[in-house]
């Protein structure tokens, strides 16, 4: 497999003015007639020959002009069309066939429960038509559907529908033009059976826009939630960024088999279904809010992705840093804005730590690739999107604000890059930001190490930040980052104290933004009377970890009286984490426990904290976040410590978790909204905690509440507490649920997740077994992540099971995917990756399976970039 490098990127050496594509869909061969109006580059030799991406295409006649091609004057291989001596404008057009049916890969032109759909970012275009696929080549697009009127009533593409008729044998067409110039990875179409709910929005400036959301027909009383929620994300991005929409019309397609999350289509989104159905009885809370995310997400894109593009995709984090940083916000503003920010730590810390740690590790603007689909990662994602968040607390809401409006001003209709949007933050506020630009270039995540010192006398209180980066593949050294270090200091009491540094005439504020940019800085407090308790990285102002000595009985102040709500957090994770690391499971009991306790109970009884909050309070760190702070990590080890803190917690306070649990029993109906979702989340945490008391109380609680339910929160909480516990019902229960539930294949997800997850001696066995059950199959990636994904990433117990089986069964499964989607097997394979981290017995399983699957015969690209990164 060859490898992209970012340092070989040249301007493209044609460009295609305009584009007509003319489809004539049929599942088993669909003929594609694209007519490309070409230009040769200005700076571009005459003779230069015009490459076209093409892959696993038909080719059925090339013309030009309108005269066919002569033999000699066009190569086909592997890789696509390369035509020659072409004048210097023109227009070509091509005829090929392809399969929407047989292709499992779900890129390019597929089909979804019957229906018509596509998939082209990164590179499915080329799997449709011959074409330049590369992101800086933008062009208008055009496009007629024509398709059986039976089968595909709905005919749709991106932009504006401009003509449609009748044609003969049945068949209709619609065409539909893209008046915004677009890189081909934008593209989409839909042809179906679909049913669809309408709304509309008005602009600010007045414009109406006309919304969407097509889905299968059983499906049309789950999307009112998408549709409030794209109403929202429409007036944030107006009220919060000045951007407006700037078509008639919105469409959103949902479908079952999809890759990826979603994709930003220009007006045409087309999702996983997943992030649009929701119904009280089928969907969770968190479905609810991940729902709110991905929409408002795929639609920031139109303006941080569509409208300004990036010019290759190294450059990915351009659109995917910034629009993850967009939809982080606008979940904060629609919800709770400290709720989300620790989930948002929590998932960074949790995944991309460890990615940043390991054999993957790569820039937010990596620099190679063998397969772009492998970098749609974390780093890249939620990376990428603290490094935008770090500019924005850097240089404030109105500056950055300012840069951006720069940013949108400059850059409308360009492909750019990243460095052209850190100019625009530049230019627009006369700063500069070389040292930060290291955030982009170099990986791994930077420690920072605390040193205090209070000094009586002179009543100033020293805090000295060093900063030292892990070395990363291929980066050995690296140049010191510019941090913000958001902070306070509080007394004794808990109370903030007035910041003022040494040097200045007067305090500013009780919480500021340091900034190291050397490798270390001392920064002086003044008038300081006594010794003060540190808070660092408020709001988690940095993607770094913190070194900081803290005795225990500070952290216990700052979990009690710290107002950010990360920070307050973060103490009492650190304090819980504290004893899970130090003591071996059958001493956290007693004497030991009783600090964490008190402060459980003093939480648990906080009627003025949120009860979100209370729940994430009070939820011990996973065992993933756990990891990172041990050499070799043994999962059942961690698991075992955990499972322990959270039974003699479960027991220490049984009476306040059941009188918690009482108080928050609800009856109206159900609303998603932020408040009563925090009440249903403590609730159930309480009865989590409940149930690994394992006694008939507790059980009978978890079966009365998984009976009565009336959302999907309540009862998958209470099933999935049973599932973990040793209750004699919890089959019974279990095969209650699937006969409920059997025809909905999103709650069926849910239902082996939870089986894929559960932490019991015989879950591989069972996870074994599901793969030959009707509800599970190779051929949808939403099954293969709620079982597969679930087990080997959501249960280290289960997939490190000593005897290798784990590694072996999700080995051959991965072989056998590998060869239908190799994205999905490439992603699957992730779970090994990280094999240095365990034992020597552990490792040598894990190694072989990465082994196995990069030498075996047809391994695609994905998967062996993966397995030979890992071994390397
Ligand atoms: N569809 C993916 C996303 O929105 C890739 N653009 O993040
Ligand atoms: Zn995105």
């Amino acid at each position: 497999p060859v490898t992209v490098y970012l340092k070989d990127y040249q301007p493209p050496a044609w460009h295609i003015e305009a584009v007509e594509l003319d489809f004539d869909l049929d599942p088993d061969a669909t003929r594609v007639r694209s007519r490309l109006h070409f230009r040769r580059a200005q700076e571009t030799a005459p003779g230069t020959p015009l490459h076209l991406d093409g892959e696993a295409l038909e080719l059925l006649g090339i013309s030009l002009d309108g005269e066919p091609l002569a033999a000699d004057r066009y190569r086909l291989d592997e890789a696509g069309l390369e035509v020659r001596d072409l004048p210097e404008t023109g227009l070509l057009e091509i005829e090929t066939r392809i399969q929407p049916a047989a292709n499992t890969e779900l890129s390019g032109l597929y089909t979804s429960s019957g229906n018509f759909c596509t998939q082209c970012e990164a590179e499915g275009f080329r799997r449709i038509t011959f074409y330049p696929d590369r992101p800086d080549v933008m062009a208008c697009f055009t496009t007629t559907l024509r398709a059986d009127k039976s089968a595909c009533p709905v005919l749709l593409s991106n932009g504006n529908p401009v003509a449609s008729g009748e044609l003969e044998d049945g068949r209709h067409y619609v065409t539909w033009q893209d008046p915004f110039p677009k890189p081909c990875y934008l593209f989409a179409l839909v042809a179906g059976d679909l049913g669809w709910i309408e709304d509309r929005f008005v602009t600010r400036s007045g414009r109406e826009v006309d919304l969407y959301i097509y889905v299968q027909k059983h499906n049309l009383d789950k999307c009112d939630h998408a549709m409030a929620s794209l109403k929202r994300a429409m007036k944030w991005d107006e009220a919060v960024y000045g951007r407006e929409y700037d078509l008639d019309r919105y469409m959103i397609v949902a479908v079952d088999d999809f890759n990826m999350g979603a994709m930003e289509n220009k007006g045409l989104n087309i999702f996983n279904s997943r992030y649009v159905l929701a119904r009280p009885d089928t969907a969770t809370d968190s479905d609810y809010q991940n729902i709110e995310g991905v929409i408002g997400h795929e639609y920031f894109h139109n303006w941080s992705g569509n409208r300004v593009t990036c010019r290759d995709w190294f450059q990915l984090s351009l659109k995917e840093g910034f629009t993850v940083f967009r939809d982080q916000e606008f979940s904060a503003d629609m919800n709770s804005r400290g709720v989300q920010r620790i989930t948002d730590v929590n998932i960074l810390r949790t995944h991309q730590f460890r990615e940043d740690a390991g054999p993957m590790a790569h820039p937010v603007k990596p620099d190679h690739y063998v397969a772009i689909d492998n970098f749609y990662t974390v780093t890249v994602y939620n990376k990428g999107a603290e490094v935008v968040r770090m500019l924005h607390t850097l240089l404030g809401p109105e500056a950055f604000r300012r840069g951006c409006d720069r940013y949108f001003e400059r850059h409308d209709g360009q492909a750019v890059t990243t460095d052209d949007f850190v100019n625009a933050l530049e230019a627009a506020n006369g700063v500069s930001l070389r040292q930060f630009r290291c955030w982009y270039d170099q990986a791994g995540t930077p420690e920072l190490t605390v040193e205090r010192h209070y000094d009586p006398q002179a009543c100033t209180f020293a805090l000295t930040l060093r900063q030292q980066c892990p070395a990363t593949p291929g980066q050995s050294a690296k140049q010191p980052f510019h941090i913000p270090v958001a902070m306070g200091l509080r007394d004794g009491e808990g109370r903030a104290l007035p910041l003022r540094l040494y040097g200045e005439a007067q305090a500013v504020g009780e919480s500021r933004v340091l900034e190291l940019c050397q490798e270390e800085e001392t920064f002086v407090f003044q008038d300081i009377a006594a010794e003060p308790v540190p808070v660092l990285l408020r709001g988690f102002s940095a993607p770094v970890k913190l070194n900081l000595d803290y005795r225990d009985a500070e952290l216990a102040l700052l979990s009690a009286h710290e107002d950010d709500p990360f920070c307050r957090w973060e103490a009492g994770q650190t304090l819980a984490r504290r004893l899970l690391l130090t003591h071996p499971p059958e001493a956290l009991t007693g004497e030991l426990i009783q600090p964490l306790v008190e402060a459980c109970r003093h939480t648990l009884d906080d009627a003025a904290l949120d009860p979100a909050l209370r729940a994430l309070a009070l939820t011990l760190p996973g065992e993933g976040y756990l990891a990172e702070f041990v050499d070799t990590i043994e999962p059942q080890q961690l698991h075992g410590a955990r499972e322990a803190l959270r039974r003699a917690l479960a027991q220490a306070l049984r009476p306040e978790w059941e009188a918690c649990y009482q108080a928050l029993t609800e009856t109206g109906p159900y609303s998603p909204d932020a408040a009563a979702a925090g009440r249903r989340r403590l609730r159930n945490l309480c009865l989590n905690y409940l149930i690994a008391c394992e006694d008939e109380a507790a059980y009978e609680l978890a079966l009365g509440q998984y009976r009565s339910a009336t959302n999907m929160t309540d009862s998958l909480a209470a099933l999935q507490a049973l599932v973990n516990s040793d209750c004699p019902q919890r089959e019974a229960v279990l095969e209650d649920f699937y006969s409920r539930w059997q025809a909905d294949t999103l709650v069926v997800d849910k239902w082996l997740s939870l089986q894929a997850t559960a932490a019991r001696p015989d879950t591989l066995d069972r996870v074994q077994a599901l793969t030959g059950h009707p509800a599970f199959s190779l051929a949808n990636p939403n099954k293969v992540y709620s079982l597969l994904r679930a087990f080997a990433q959501g249960n280290p117990v289960g997939f490190h099971n000593e005897s290798g089986a784990g590694y072996r069964f999700i080995g051959e499964q991965i072989r056998t995917l590998d060869a239908r989607n190799p994205q999905v097997a490439a992603r699957l394979a992730a779970a090994f990756t990280d094999w240095r981290r365990y034992n020597p017995a552990r490792q040598a399983g894990m190694r072989e399976q990465l082994q196995t699957m990069r030498d075996a015969p047809g391994v695609s690209r994905d998967l062996y970039e993966i397995a030979e990164r890992s071994l390397g």
